[in-house]
C-alpha cells in the first residue's frame, strides 16, 4: 500500500485549510459536494482517517469506521432524495489506484443521483 500523503486535497480539506460544501459530517466520516459533478447529486464520503483507497480503507479501518462510513451513505442517499426508497436510486463510485484513474490518493466514494446514469462503461 503506498504511503498515506498527509498534503493531499482532501487531508487539506479535512484539516480545514480548504473550503468544502458539506452535507453532513460525523464522528469518523465527512461528505461534501463534488467540485466537479458529474450529475444532479454528486457527493464526495470520505472517511476522516487516514486511508488511501478503497482496498486500504476495508483492510485496515476499524469496524467503528467502516460501520459509519456505510451508515452514512444510506443517510445521505435518504436525505439526497437518492435513496430506492425515494423511488430514485445512485451510482456509488470508487476509483481505486492507478487502472482505477484515482485522482485524490484519500479514499472517497462517490455518489452520482438525481437523474438515469447510463450505463457504467462505454462499450
Ligand atoms: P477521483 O478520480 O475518484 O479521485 O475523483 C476525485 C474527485 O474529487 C473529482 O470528481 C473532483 C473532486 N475534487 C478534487 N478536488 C476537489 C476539491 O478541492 N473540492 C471538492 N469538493 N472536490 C474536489
Amino acid at each position: 500500500m503506498p504511503e498515506y500523503d498527509d498534503q493531499n486535497i482532501f487531508a487539506r480539506i479535512l484539516r480545514g485549510e480548504i473550503p468544502n460544501d458539506t452535507v453532513t459530517e460525523t464522528e469518523h466520516t465527512l461528505v461534501f459536494r463534488d467540485i466537479r459533478p458529474q450529475a444532479p447529486v454528486h457527493l464526495l464520503v470520505i472517511p476522516k482517517g487516514p486511508y488511501v483507497s478503497l482496498d486500504d480503507f476495508a483492510a485496515n479501518a476499524s469496524d467503528a469506521e467502516l460501520v459509519d462510513f456505510m451508515r452514512t451513505v444510506a443517510k445521505v442517499s435518504r436525505d439526497e432524495g437518492v435513496s430506492i426508497d425515494a423511488g430514485a436510486g445512485f451510482r456509488a463510485v470508487a476509483n481505486t489506484g492507478e487502472h482505477g484513474v484515482q485522482e485524490v490518493p484519500h479514499f472517497h466514494m462517490h455518489i452520482l443521483g438525481g437523474r438515469v446514469l447510463g450505463r457504467m462503461l462505454p462499450e
